[in-house]
């Protein structure tokens, strides 16, 4: 038979999936549902082979599920708000959204071509009018539920442009543009009151059972419980300005009370403010600190620095304990109280600050077996365990006795007419800030009006659309540039009023696509909730590591703020989350130290390893460490490049095959080869299995000979294996057992002379498993080899082939054998052997002679299928 040519069956194929439209999903179907859903692409013009790894996953599993008879949900669409189309804008002079589009366009063909079993019919792009509108209608939905907010937020501030930025346009805290240092500047923003849920979407994680534990771990790291008591320290009224006269703070160790050696304030606190009134130098301080900006990280990696206030507290178990209050760069005003205790000796900040200002240190708990008098803390703060020490009436407790004891007397204890202590929970999680000073987002639909405030944009007037006749000349948000569209007259009082111009952070739309997917045609509402309720959640959702905190968080949110505003009846709406690992790649360099393309490269392998060229030149190049792919170390694929030279079918079984799902892939030119010549395999292995399956009677033999048994037994444990395996998404061990059938099947098919009908039966039955088994895999490549087959209709279509597990028993057991009751070896024995065969190989085996050392047997007993005793 001829080679197999990918070119020509690919296209044809995937024409002929489309005109008979069989993966379109119907909302009627009775079967039952399986939603299986790839984090959908942001269109920036061309896939990456990150997206081919993703979706090909994804496809293994549809199409896997769809032979097993469930109504697939597999849709695709285009997270297609954001800035890289206002980047364009300003470098390219192209429109936002005809760029937009036009990448769509072009990425939708590249996606076609890889053979995904994608319904395209539910395709939209979150910049449709037709879908942000639905968004704009909940954000108002939204705002009545008390579930969206104005508030006033730190934002970066460029003070030469004139205009906000986001975060990734403030490049070592200068504007991107006018590279002036960056000022944060408070102004008021629209949040989501994700917070409301902070413990619901922290203990609802316990339930998500097929969520991979690093990303639930992530996800309650990053909700941040913790458990404290909150303390009203006294304020030495001669040291402190008129008006304040106690300072609260929050801690999570008060049993490491009596190890306190300072205060430490935010620089935005109140107290700071009103020290630095009467105190210029203060105020310089507070000033300089405050450049840094707010970011967690910044403020983790920067050196610790206070300022002494001249403000003393009063330690709340001693009157006359007096503690110095800082103001210092690592206490957030966002967190907790915006103030703490600093105890050093059990905390690296506070140890670094009070080393850095000579405050010195106490311990205050004592790790188990250490000799308190010789417990000393120097550069390392002591988090762990132990008994508490230095601490007078909370001397030998445990830290959760000395923890419950402090907050019991300090509830108990009234100052004015309330407690001085009082427990809190408190969560790191903030609300989500949603408004961007962006043009290429979803028009927050509200109107400022000066006399109503804050008026919602009348739902008979949504959507609030995007102008298009906009112009990216000056810095910042082109809808605030635009001379009409904000301008509007007021809907309550029909006086001049403003829209609102920020627009929604692009998370919002990547909240709810996959619940709009379930319906996408409906004009009138974001969701048709019995059909939503009826296809979600989505069974199986696939994407990047990188997601695993904020798109799913705020995804769980949004559905439960669905939930509460009558759009959706769940509250979880993934029940299976699978993060794969990366496409990576060797770099190559050239010894100017410019990156080469691995497509410039001739890799040889000879006797001192692998050495590469460039092509063009036969100039050496260094072969760099493997990393994942990136345009900076031009260590990329092209998909396109790939499907042209292999095949889509290829591309996708070398990502399957080269290491589990969830870890890295090494992109491998050479294992390519590998992934295109088993493909050519496979398609003589199939002709030559009909040339010899010819003789097969149309009915079953009524019994099989060896070979045909042989051939049985490895298709059906194939069919076994991928079946358990692809459920699992385990699919490089179920591509490992392909391979091995294959194997026994060529074997098989070799051997000499026409096989009898048995065999002959046997063959066409295998052929059958074998096309079916990589047919989630290789869709094209299955599709030509049925055809082959004879079959008629799609392979696409056939339901998943039946097992026949008598074909699975073992045909032998290993039983462990012992002499008087210790292992000294295995037996392995037909499954069938009777007692006397099995007790024979066991007494044969040397380690048994040698244990028994010439004593007589007296006993053997046989626990079926696992035990030989033997009793000398
Ligand atoms: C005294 C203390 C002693 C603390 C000790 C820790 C160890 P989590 O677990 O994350 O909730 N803290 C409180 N508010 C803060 C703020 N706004 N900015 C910076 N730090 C703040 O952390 C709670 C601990 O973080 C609190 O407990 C407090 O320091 C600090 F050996 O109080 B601790
Ligand atoms: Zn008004």
């Amino acid at each position: 038979s001829e080679r197999y040519n990918a070119r020509d069956a690919e296209p044809r194929w995937q024409r002929k999936w489309d005109e008979q439209a069989i993966f379109v999903s119907k909302n009627d179907d009775s079967r039952p549902k399986y939603y299986v859903l790839e984090m959908f692409p942001y269109p920036s013009g061309r896939i990456h082979i990150g997206h081919v790894r993703n979706y090909t996953l994804g496809d293994v599993l549809a199409r896997f599920m769809r032979a097993k008879g469930f109504n697939v949900l597999h849709p695709m669409g285009w997270d297609a708000f954001g800035l890289p189309a206002e980047n364009a804008a300003i470098e390219r002079k192209v429109a936002p959204k005809a760029w937009t589009y036009d990448n769509i366009a072009a990425m939708k063909k590249q996606l076609r071509s890889i053979g995904l079993s994608l319904d395209w019919s539910r395709e939209f792009a979150t910049c449709d009018p037709s879908y942000y509108k639905h968004q704009q209608k909940m954000f108002l939905d939204m705002l009545a539920a008390g579930l969206a907010e104005r508030e006033k937020r730190k934002l970066n501030w460029d003070p030469v442009d004139m205009t906000v930025l986001a975060n990734e346009q403030v490049i070592d805290g200068r504007g991107w543009r006018s590279g002036a240092v960056v000022e944060q500047r408070e102004m008021s923003q629209w949040v989501f009151k994700i917070t409301k849920y902070s413990q619901e979407l922290l203990s609802a994680l316990d339930g998500l059972d097929r969520w991979p534990d690093k990303v639930r771990l992530m996800q309650r790291n990053w909700i941040g419980r913790s458990e404290g008591l909150l303390i009203r320290f006294a304020l030495d009224a001669a040291t402190t300005p008129a008006g304040e006269s106690e300072l609260k703070i929050f801690t999570t160790r008060p049993d490491t009370l009596f190890g306190a050696k300072f205060m430490a304030i935010s620089a935005d606190h109140p107290l700071a403010q009103a020290a630095a009134a009467k105190n210029p130098a203060l105020a310089e301080f507070i000033s300089d600190i405050k450049k840094i900006g707010t970011a967690q990280s910044i403020i983790d990696t920067a050196e610790k620095q206070g300022f002494d206030t001249g403000i003393r507290a009063v330690h709340p178990f001693d009157p006359s304990w007096k503690l110095p209050v800082y103001v210092a760069n690592f206490v957030l005003m966002e967190y907790g109280t915006g103030a703490i205790f600093g105890c050093p000796a059990h905390d690296q900040r506070d140890l670094d600050f009070v080393n850095k200002y000579a405050l010195g240190n106490t311990p205050v708990v004592c790790p188990e077996g250490q000799d308190p008098k010789s417990f000393v803390i120097t550069d390392t703060a002591y988090d762990g365990d132990g008994r508490v020490i230095n601490s007078r009436f909370l001397d030998g407790m445990t830290i959760e006795q000395a923890k419950e004891e402090v907050a019991k007397r300090l509830e108990n204890e009234l100052r004015g007419n309330a407690p001085v202590g009082e427990r809190q929970v408190n969560f790191r999680l903030r609300d989500w800030g949603i408004s961007r000073q962006r043009y290429w987002g979803c028009p927050i639909p509200v109107i400022h009006c000066p006399k109503c405030d804050v008026v919602p944009v009348p739902d008979d007037q949504l959507p609030v659309v995007l102008p298009e006749d906009v112009s990216f000349d000056k810095p910042g948000n082109a809808l605030d540039h635009h001379p009409t569209w904000k301008h509007v007259t007021c809907p309550t009082c029909g006086g001049k009023a403003q829209r609102e111009t920020d627009t929604m952070d692009t998370f919002v739309d990547s909240s709810w696509y996959f619940a709009r997917f379930t319906d996408p045609w409906n004009a009138n509402a974001p969701t048709t909730p019995t059909v939503a309720n009826r296809m979600l959640p989505v069974d199986q959702y696939i994407g990047g590591v990188e997601h695993a905190i904020l798109h799913l968080l705020y995804s769980r949110f949004f559905t439960r703020a669905m939930k509460a505003t009558g759009h959706l009846a769940l509250d979880e709406p993934f029940a299976g989350m699978f993060t794969q690992g990366m496409v990576v790649h060797e770099t190559y360099q050239k010894a100017d130290g410019s990156w080469v393309q691995p497509a410039e490269v001739k890799i040889e392998v000879g006797g001192n390893g692998r050495r590469a060229t460039l092509l063009a030149t036969g100039e050496d190049v260094a072969i760099g460490p493997i990393e994942k792919m990136s345009k900076s170390k031009k260590n990329t694929v092209d998909p396109d490049d790939i499907i042209a030279t292999y095949g889509a079918d290829v591309a996708r079984w070398f990502m399957l095959s080269d290491s589990p799902p969830d870890r890295d892939v090494i992109w491998s030119d050479e294992r390519v080869q590998g992934a295109s010549r088993f493909v050519q395999r496979l398609w003589r292995l199939v002709n030559d299995a009909v040339e010899a399956g010819k003789a097969a009677p149309a009915t079953r033999p009524a019994s099989f000979g060896d070979d045909a048994l042989l051939l049985r037994k490895a298709a059906h444990g194939a069919l076994d294996k991928v079946t358990s395996g692809v459920e699992r998404l385990h699919f490089n061990v179920c591509l490992a057992h392909i391979r091995e059938f294959t194997n026994t099947f060529s074997e098989v098919l070799q051997r000499p002379g026409q096989p009898a009908a048995d065999l002959a039966w046997a063959i066409r039955e295998a052929s059958q498993i074998l096309v079916q088994l990589f047919s989630p895999m290789m869709p094209h490549l299955a599709e030509e080899c049925w055809q082959v087959l004879g079959q008629s209709g799609l392979v696409s279509e056939a339901n998943w082939p039946q097992i026949e597990r008598d074909l699975l028993v073992e045909d032998s057991v290993t039983l462990v054998v012992q002499v008087n009751g210790k292992k000294r070896g295995e037996v392995t024995v037909a499954t069938a052997a009777q007692n006397p065969e099995i007790e024979a190989a066991a007494l044969a085996l040397d380690a048994v002679k040698l244990a028994l050392d010439g004593k007589p047997v007296r006993k053997v007993i046989i626990v079926p299928k696992r035990i030989v005793n033997v009793v000398g």
